[in-house]
């Protein structure tokens, strides 16, 4: 197939997975043409099946807000006819699927229907989807996709709940490459972390206030005082510097590491005891995935998908958001024994291969068979 795929270029998880399912998609042999406005993060070689279209935004005096949805359906006008794509796969609804949408209405004033198929990541949902201001129009371009997927049935029953829907939306989740997550032997690098054999946690996002990263903060000071403990700090974003000051406060900065924006974040997991992701909201929790996959177990608060992932008591525990005193208590209960730890660390990696690029590619590559299928039938 000739497949373009529409998404957001930066480290932020709908990207990440965008970008690794072209990858994917172009290692299985189908030409996969990127359009967006600049080369992803994980787009980081060349590959004979792999484009980049960068979409560029004329930047008029005129213009308070450059129109970059109208520049993006310009661009994917351009690339579908010309380099003949058979279906367009855009991930995030605003703008993407809007941007799409009118695409394809150009595109049949040529006499060409392209299948358009939106995948929800969460944020274009739970966050900026159910703000007034956009509604209408994410409501629009869902219904008027070709397509609909979400990445967990929890995302996919809020999408139901907040927009008129009448699309069918498929399921397909979140997925990891073990062939690159997976535990490295990195014991040098555990050894400076950790010098005294202190156990590691780790947190890894974009330090949004979605994320709760004050209470990492704030779950570690709990368990540094029973076990003695490290903990890694992995990414950047508005909330790092209160993380910073928190840990000051708290008397703890000896024992937080913040480690900013880290590609080789597989290497940093590969040292790591356990994950903490307490998020106010998640739709599907890439990063406790990849975090499973390098046989990390995760504490995690129970929002959205995240129980789709972490299976309580088994690969780590779920708590209410918020529940500082209740995470707390789940690290160290897995922490303080060797043998449960190992247990955890095993079930951890046991559940993440369910969730193998393997596995979810044929997926994705089926759905978009059965969307075209579907659509040359309405033609
Ligand atoms: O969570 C983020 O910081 C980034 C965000 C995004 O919009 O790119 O990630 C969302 O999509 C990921 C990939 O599908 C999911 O694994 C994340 O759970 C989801 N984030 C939220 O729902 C907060």
């Amino acid at each position: 197939m000739k497949i373009g795929i529409v998404c957001y270029p930066t480290f932020g998880g709908s990207g990440v997975v965008a970008t690794e399912l072209g990858k994917a998609l172009a290692d299985h042999g189908h030409q996969v043409h990127f359009v967006t406005y600049n080369q992803p993060a994980r787009l980081d070689f060349f590959s004979e099946n792999l484009y980049y279209h960068e979409v560029a935004v004329s930047k008029y005096p005129l213009f308070e807000y450059p129109p970059y949805e109208l520049a993006l359906a310009s661009r994917l006008v351009d690339v579908v006819r010309f380099e003949k794509l058979d279906i367009l796969h855009v991930h995030y609804a605003i703008p993407h699927a809007s941007a799409a949408f009118m695409a394809k209405q150009i595109l049949l004033t040529y006499g060409i229907y392209i299948p358009v198929v939106t995948t929800l990541h969460g944020t274009d949902i739970t966050l900026v989807g159910k703000d007034r201001t956009y509604s209408p129009v994410v409501t629009f371009s869902i219904n008027k996709s070709d397509g609909v997927t979400a990445v967990s049935e929890h995302l996919k029953q809020d999408t139901y709940e907040f927009f008129d829907i009448e699309n069918e939306i498929r399921v397909i989740p979140n997925f990891v490459d073990l062939s690159r997550f997976s535990l490295k032997a990195k014991d040098h690098f555990k050894k400076a972390i950790a010098p005294s054999g202190e156990k590691i946690l780790i947190h890894t996002s974009n330090f949004r206030k979605v994320k709760h990263t004050l209470d990492v903060i704030r779950i570690f000071a709990e368990v540094v005082k029973e076990i003695p403990s490290k903990l890694l700090m992995v990414g950047d974003g508005e909330q790092r510097s209160e993380c910073e000051q928190l840990a000051r406060d708290l008397d703890i900065s000896d024992n937080v590491r913040f480690l900013g924006k880290q590609d080789a974040i597989e290497e940093i997991l590969s040292v790591s005891d356990l994950f903490l992701m307490p998020s106010q909201s998640e739709s599907f929790g890439l990063a406790a995935l990849e975090a499973m996959a390098c046989k990390v177990p995760v504490v995690s608060s129970n929002a959205g998908g995240l129980p789709e992932l972490n299976v309580n008591g088994v690969t780590g525990y779920l708590k209410d958001i918020g529940d500082i005193e209740g995470m707390a208590e789940s690290a160290i209960h897995i922490l303080e024994d060797e043998e449960r730890l190992a247990t955890f660390k095993e079930n951890a990696l046991k559940r993440a291969k369910e969730f193998d690029l393997s596995i979810i590619l044929p997926k994705y590559e089926n759905y978009y068979l059965e969307v075209i299928e579907k659509s040359k039938a309405v033609l």
